[in-house]
C-alpha cells in the first residue's frame, strides 16, 4: 500500500488502479495499470488502499480517469 501511495505522489497526475475486465476500454482481463486523471484534484478524493469506483476513457494522450470515488 505504501508503494501505491508513492506512485500517486511522484508521478504527478497519475493513479495506479487494479481493476477487473473493462471491455468498454478494450481490456478483456483484469490488470494493474497507471491512469492519467482528468483533474489532479481527483487524486485527493481517494486514499491509498481504498476500494474505488471509477470511469475512464481511452483519450488521445492515454487512458484517463474521468470520475472516481471511494466505495
Ligand atoms: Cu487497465
Amino acid at each position: 500500500m505504501n508503494q501505491f501511495k508513492r506512485t500517486i505522489r511522484e508521478s504527478g497526475g497519475k493513479i495506479t488502479l487494479k481493476h477487473g475486465p473493462a471491455k468498454s476500454l478494450g481490456m478483456d482481463e483484469g490488470m494493474t495499470m497507471a491512469y492519467r486523471v482528468k483533474d489532479p484534484a481527483m487524486l485527493k478524493q481517494v486514499k491509498v488502499g481504498d476500494k474505488v469506483r471509477f470511469e475512464a476513457e481511452n483519450a488521445d494522450n492515454g487512458y484517463t480517469v474521468t470520475k472516481i470515488k471511494s466505495k
